[in-house]
């Protein structure tokens, strides 16, 4: 059988990421991201689906699309988190676990960065660990998806 898919989504201005804002969001690029998925997918006998929109809307068809193919969903919705009933609703109708991540830690920021409108529907939410957080988020869905294995 192949091994399940699990979708990584990343949302607005995370195509910059390694020369946006640094000190906040590390210097590793979305590049760089992808590797480290690709390569922790390859670990955890899960296949990869990577990708990035800018736009709301387009975040949106990126979940939709999810649904009834991808077993699991890890979610950096960047700027969207915060505002977007619409994603929250698609993430809702994909019926997958999900995971939360965010580079930073947002807690840690600007109060309108506490607020998520995924944390309370998400498997788990993991905040301030940089790109080790999407390495997390993807075992955290192994865990849910894959059948337990023997000690
Ligand atoms: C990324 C963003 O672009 C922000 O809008 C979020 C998130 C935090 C991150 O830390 O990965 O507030």
């Amino acid at each position: 059988m192949d091994a399940p898919i699990v979708t990584v989504l990343n949302g607005p201005n995370l195509n910059l990421l390694g020369t946006r804002e640094p000190a906040v969001y590390g210097t590793a690029t979305l590049a760089d991201v992808e590797r480290l998925c690709a390569s922790t997918c390859a670990e955890l006998g899960l296949r990869l689906e990577f990708a990035q929109s800018n736009s709301e809307g387009g975040l949106v068809d990126l979940v939709q699309a999810c649904r009834g193919r991808s077993a699991g969903l890890v979610l950096n919705a960047a700027g969207y988190t915060h505002t977007s009933v619409a994603l929250r609703d698609a993430v809702v109708a994909a019926e997958l676990p999900m995971v939360e991540v965010h580079l930073s830690n947002v807690h840690a920021r600007e109060e309108f960065r506490r607020h998520s409108y995924l944390s309370d529907i998400a498997s788990g939410v993991i905040v301030g660990c940089g790109v080790l957080g999407y390495q997390f988020a993807l075992q955290r869905i192994a865990a849910l998806v894959l059948p337990a294995r023997p000690a």
